[in-house]
């Protein structure tokens, strides 16, 4: 399921590529995504490319039933749950993310976390694509988890401030002018395998310039540790009503618990 040295990779570096995590849930996840972009959500985005398409849309599961089987019958919880070094694995939301081929937009990088309104150490995104991936896979700075300031986060439609008021954040990194300033960890990808990462690990991705789909499914966790913190403006996801203060625990009604502890 995930090894020990796999768990030790993903503290150390922020990120693990598992491969074959998936593998059996690949047709639900193709299914799931179907049916995500035939019904988009009321967050569905089309990044404003001009060039082929990127869509991405987020917190579904509830209404697909695709998604919920494999965030309450796969190993993903249990996964989350070890590779955080959790006792339990809550479920945040899902995330699809789907390149067309023929899309040169790259995805900014970025780090997660500032997104969102939990905080910890103990949090991980699963990236799983339902096609095989190359050159437009994920590509994850290592170590970046640890950094001390977070990188500025920004729209990915036109790389404006995503929250209106200032904040300390760090700016947007380009490892690829400065090489040696950074480790750059990527993988060629193959349906079903996937990329653990904190949220806090910077990450982006190319364009997809190959002939075929790149299409994704990244579900969210948060371990015992992970918090509610009030962020400058509205976060993505927003969760609207949500009425958490500042400290505690996600609210298990939105937010189960799939896992309360590891056997
Ligand atoms: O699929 C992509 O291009 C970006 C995915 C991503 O940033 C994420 O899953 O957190």
């Amino acid at each position: 399921m995930i090894t020990q040295a796999q768990i030790e990779t993903f503290q150390r570096d922020g990120v693990v590529m598992i491969p074959g995590a998936f593998r059996d849930w690949v047709d639900l996840i193709r299914d799931g995504i179907d049916r995500n972009m035939a019904e988009p959500g009321e967050y569905g985005s089309e990044n404003s490319v001009t060039e082929g398409r990127f869509f991405d849309d987020y917190c579904n599961w509830t209404r697909i039933p695709e998604f919920e089987r494999i965030i309450r019958e796969s190993a993903a919880g249990e996964i989350a749950a070890r590779a955080m070094k959790s006792n339990s694995a809550q479920f945040f939301h899902d995330h699809v993310l789907v390149k067309e081929p023929g899309t040169p937009k790259p995805t900014p990088w970025h780090q997660d976390g500032p997104y969102y309104f939990v905080e910890g150490e103990q949090t991980v995104s699963m990236w799983i694509p339902a096609d095989p991936v190359k050159e437009a896979s994920l590509r994850f700075i290592a170590g970046s988890h640890r950094w001390e300031r977070m990188i500025r986060p920004v729209s990915w439609a036109d790389d404006s401030d995503f929250y209106d008021k200032k904040q300390d954040w760090t700016p947007v990194p380009d490892p690829d002018a400065n090489p040696e300033d950074s480790k750059v960890l990527e993988w060629p990808m193959e349906p079903g395998d996937a990329v653990l990462f904190d949220f806090r690990t910077a990450h982006g991705a190319r364009g997809n310039l190959q002939p075929n789909r790149r299409r994704a499914l990244s579900l969210r966790w948060v371990g015992d540790d992970a918090r509610y913190v009030e962020r400058p403006g509205r976060t993505s996801p927003p969760f609207p009503g949500h009425d958490m203060k500042q400290g505690q625990k996600l609210r298990e009604d939105w937010f189960p618990v799939i896992l309360d502890k590891v056997g």
